[in-house]
């Protein structure tokens, strides 16, 4: 079964949650201790990602821990043409639609597909969307961000997503955000495509989780919290309301 049929087979039941985690974090060992949790938690598969200081050899690293202590899928979660491992079992191959800089909706793809191709991972197309506050991965990306605001500006990025043919599309408030992506925006959304719809930033209690998945949500990512959470029954919280358990 490939990564993207296993997404499509878990949200054709629920909505699913998937953990980030980032390369550049913490050392290999410590991560895949982090994903042992997450999986008891219930958690779908792990994001590999960050916005810096993510390179080849640390998303091995990550990745062959994760594969070897917690036996959950691995993505990679790009944040630049560097974030390519052959350890891994599937890539996000994203374009951020809202970019201003060429490099992060094409430029950076051209680039890597030959490499990809090469090492024969496994890609799955998505569109991915900055809504403000947008932090360090809407600076870094130089995106124009959508307000919050501008529903009908983040329903048309997404529709032309859709039409690009790609197979998901994420809605993104930045790693760290004050705020999650609005429960009218997400609903909107939702409503106006039938690719799957992620939503990831600033979700770090059961609350924004369950109205994350209530406004349709198909998958919840979570980061930050994951990273600063001691307390297994709070992990478990957030990953049971992400999925409607
Ligand atoms: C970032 O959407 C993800 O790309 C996760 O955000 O770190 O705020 O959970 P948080």
């Amino acid at each position: 079964m490939t990564v993207k049929e296993y997404i499509l087979d878990k949200i054709s039941n629920g909505t699913m949650h998937l953990a980030l985690l980032d390369p550049d974090k913490q050392s290999g060992q410590v991560a895949g201790e982090m994903a042992l949790r997450m999986k008891a938690a219930g958690t779908d598969a792990i994001l590999i990602g960050g916005s810096t200081g993510v390179n080849p050899q640390n998303i091995s690293e990550t990745a062959i821990a994760i594969r070897e202590m917690a036996g959950l899928p691995t993505i990679i979660f790009p944040g630049g043409p560097d974030s390519i491992s052959p350890d891994v079992d599937a890539l996000l191959f994203m374009s951020m639609m809202n970019s201003t800089d060429l490099v992060n909706v094409i430029g950076a793809q051209v680039y890597a597909a030959p490499i990809i191709k090469k090492l024969g991972i496994e890609t799955i197309p998505m569109g991915y969307l900055i809504i403000e506050p947008g932090m360090k991965v809407g600076e870094v990306g130089k995106a124009k961000l959508v307000k919050r605001d501008e529903i009908d500006k983040a329903v048309a990025y997404a529709l032309a997503c859709e039409m690009y043919g790609m197979s998901l599309f994420y809605l993104e408030a930045g790693s760290g955000a004050d705020r999650p992506v609005p429960v009218e925006m997400i609903s909107a959304v939702k409503r106006a495509i039938s690719i799957p719809l992620i939503v990831g930033g600033g979700i770090r209690t059961p609350e924004a989780a369950e109205a994350a998945r209530l406004a349709g949500a198909d998958i919840i990512v979570t980061g930050t919290f994951i990273e600063q959470c001691s307390d297994d029954e709070k992990l478990r919280a957030v990953v049971k309301a992400s999925k409607g358990l």
